[in-house]
């Protein structure tokens, strides 16, 4: 039988024991069927004279992963979920939960709605519904609570935490954890509560907790939730455990549940989960299989060599890092153990694990040590000269077949790929600093870059658990250049009225982590000055120019915080505004004769979300991005683009087409050439098409 033949939900009955076996690959999710079969097994358990004991348990990688979130947002199928769980709790026998791999969301409901819960020691448990925008929808807000106390499960529930089997017998959650024997341990601790009243976790009450305690985990909760609805929504559900009788509690949390999920939140946070998932499923290179790989090499060991090579080796891959010379070795070795010594005191590696992470770095003099690497990354200066250089002379050391990256920012992959000869192994690797701990990862496919090149970074993204953008050749790939946009539409802003601390604070409040001067001063003005002069000579005369304040700090050695100051004062590590910056833009605003005036937060946001879609229009239909999703994770993962949003492709789809364009309309008249409206933009707001159905020349 195939999977699909297989009925979701089987029962064997062995020895008084009825053993459910949930079957629904891949992660077992709690789909209509699953839920039918579940409810079914129990109930008639329950009435078999023949059964005394009913264990729970999951076939396949996992117990339950969770809700089916393919089904939200369609019309809901009864049996529910929450029925099923007040169903498996009213059971006259017991109970047992058997629990490997991830019980998660309703899998953990179900569990919790058990008697009681058995788990394997590698099992992870947790309620991230608030991740997709959700509280628990099954009794999870309600039962938790009364297993683990109020705080704990507060930390579950609204943080989203899954924690480990031996955490979660500690909370009370786990009844037993075991190393091997799963379902017969099960087994066991079903008959030997046979006969027994069963313990309904949802007649237990809550423990006493400290109302200061509460909240200043709510404060804390508040304070991270950025804009995000659903952390403070489980704060408030889960709070009721401690006064409502359950049902009272589960009525109100079904509801809850059911607001957020026809919210545009939970639309946003099932768009990037799904998303996250489709990248690397690249149209055109589903079938072409990677080139092996075990031994990467890295050239240059500055803060991004560095960082690449600490995020290689903690992917258990062997990473040999060549320098120039023996200073710059050590250097790098000194930069790569000090991110370890902090890994270590954060608790976040063992001694053990970090000594087995430094053992697979070898550090070498000269390209002649990378002959026998299966990928190598250069990780040089940002200079096409240099790095033209460089891969004239890597190109004859490579062996045969090995992939040549480069991890630039914005040069020309084709430039590159051409000065060493082997175009086709030459794809680039856009690492984002700190590379070890940044998720997106660019992956630029050159004009000549073999498909199984490129399918050999999609291999090496996953390997290192990052976020893989596939992308094509243009200056800044997709997520620099939309952030050009975002940052001119930034400047525009304080040229026409607003103060560096208004667009911060208006962006914070859009769910960015930092307003856009803010970050500016943190990475350094110099970086980009040094581009704009780079540039000057190609720049079209025409076109209104974002950066004459920031040519200004910069002409004064203002740099940001390195220097003390930039946007903002830095003072004793404190931003503060700075009068003499106001007064440096009110004096550009009159001398362009700009008539200032205040533009409120949401004309900010409205503004620089028109620029970021008009410009992800165009790298849609340049081909430079496959799809359209691919863009919203990239401004996610790479630039803090709120994941409740769904990225901006997304989210100009919710907002509506025609509306972006009369925004993107309006920008042009205000900032006149290069703000047109791209086509595309305006093809799909007549026809009312989508971005997620544009094709992309790039397939
Ligand atoms: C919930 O439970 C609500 C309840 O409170 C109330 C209900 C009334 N549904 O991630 P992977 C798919 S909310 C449907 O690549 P991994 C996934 O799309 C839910 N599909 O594997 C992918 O499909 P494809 C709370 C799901 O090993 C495939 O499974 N639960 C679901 O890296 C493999 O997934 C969660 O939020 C699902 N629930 O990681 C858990 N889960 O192959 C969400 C996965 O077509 N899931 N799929 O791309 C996860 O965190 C990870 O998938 C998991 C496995 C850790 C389980």
């Amino acid at each position: 039988m195939n999977d699909s033949q297989r009925p979701p939900v089987r029962v064997n009955v062995v020895d008084g024991v009825a053993l459910v076996l949930i079957d629904n690959p891949p992660v077992n999710a709690a789909g209509h069927a699953v839920r039918a079969g579940l409810l079914d097994a129990v109930q008639r358990a329950d009435s078999d004279p023949a059964v005394k004991a009913i264990v729970i348990a999951g076939e396949g990688r996992t117990f339950v992963a969770g809700g089916d979130i393919r089904e939200f947002g369609k019309p809901p199928l009864e049996p529910h979920l929450p029925d099923v769980c007040n169903a498996i709790e009213a059971s006259r026998k017991p109970v047992v939960a058997a629990l490997h791999g991830t019980a998660l969301g309703g899998g953990l409901e179900i569990a919790l709605a058990c008697h009681a819960r058995v788990l394997d020691a590698g099992a992870r448990v947790g309620l991230p519904e608030v991740k997709l925008g959700l509280i628990p929808g099954a009794g999870g807000t309600q039962r938790l609570p009364r297993l683990t106390g109020m705080l704990n499960a507060l930390d579950m529930i609204a943080g989203g935490r899954q924690v480990k089997a031996a955490e979660a017998l500690d909370l009370g959650l786990a009844d037993l954890v075991v190393d091997s024997g799963l379902r017969e341990r099960a087994i066991a601790l079903a008959l030997s509560l046979a006969g027994k009243p069963p313990r309904r976790t949802g007649e237990l009450a809550v423990r006493e907790y400290s109302a200061g305690e509460f909240e200043a985990a709510r404060a804390a909760i508040a304070k991270k939730a950025r804009g995000q609805i659903s952390p403070l929504k489980a704060v408030e559900v889960t709070a009721l455990a401690a006064r409502l009788p359950l049902r009272e509690g589960l009525v109100r949390e079904r509801a809850m549940f059911v607001e957020l999920m026809n919210g545009a939140q939970s639309r946003g946070l099932r768009h990037t989960f799904f998303a996250e998932r489709e990248l690397s499923r690249v149209p055109g290179l589903e079938s072409v299989a990677p080139r092996g790989f075990d031994s990467i090499g890295v050239i240059g060991a500055g803060t991004m060599g560095a960082g690449i090579a600490v995020a290689l080796a903690d992917a258990a891959l062997n990473v040999i890092i060549v320098e120039t010379s023996a200073a710059a070795l050590d250097a790098g070795r000194a930069r790569v153990q000090s991110t370890y010594e902090r890994q270590l005191k954060s608790g976040r590696i063992s001694e053990p694990e970090c000594a087995a992470r430094l053992a697979r770095m070898t550090f070498a003099e000269g390209l002649e040590a990378l002959s026998s690497c299966d990928i190598v990354v250069e990780a040089v200066f940002e200079d096409m000269a240099v790095k033209q250089d460089l891969f004239r002379r890597l190109a004859p050391i490579a062996k045969p077949g090995a992939v040549l990256a480069t991890n630039t920012s914005y040069l020309d992959v084709n430039a590159i790929a051409a000065a060493g000869g082997r175009a086709r192994d030459v794809i680039g690797l856009h690492f984002f600093a700190p590379a070890n701990i940044m998720r997106l990862l660019e992956i630029v496919r050159g004009a000549d870059s073999a498909p199984d090149a490129v399918a050999t970074g999609l291999a090496l993204a996953k390997r290192l658990g990052k976020i893989p953008v596939v992308c094509g050749v243009c200056d800044g790939f997709v997520g620099n250049r939309i952030l050009a946009a975002f940052r001119q539409q930034a400047e525009f802003a304080l040229e026409d009225g607003a103060l560096p601390h208004e667009v911060d604070a208006a962006m914070e409040a859009f769910g960015f982590p930092m307003g856009p001067f803010a970050v500016s001063d943190l990475s350094g003005l110099d970086i980009g000055w040094a581009r704009r002069k780079r540039l000057a000579a190609s720049r079209d005369p025409g076109a209104r120019y974002a950066s004459r304040v920031a040519d200004k700090l910069c002409e004064m050695g203002r740099f940001g915080q390195k220097t003390g100051a930039g946007w903002y004062l830095y003072e004793n590590g404190k931003r503060v505004n700075d009068p003499l910056v106001e007064k440096l833009i009110r004096d550009v605003s009159a001398e362009l004769g700009i008539q200032r005036k205040a533009n409120g937060a949401d004309a900010i946001q409205r503004n620089i979300r028109a620029a970021m879609v008009n410009e992800g229009a165009r790298i849609l239909a340049e081909g430079i991005a496959p799809r359209a999703l691919d863009i919203d994770m990239a401004l996610i993962h790479g630039f803090g683009y709120p994941a409740w949003r769904g990225g901006p492709m997304f989210e100009a789809g919710e907002i509506g087409l025609p509306t972006i364009l009369k925004d993107v309309e309006a920008l042009h008249e205000a900032s006149g050439n290069g703000w047109e409206p791209a086509p595309l933009l305006v093809k799909l707001a007549r026809s009312g098409g989508s971005f997620a159905d544009a094709k992309s020349s790039m397939n």
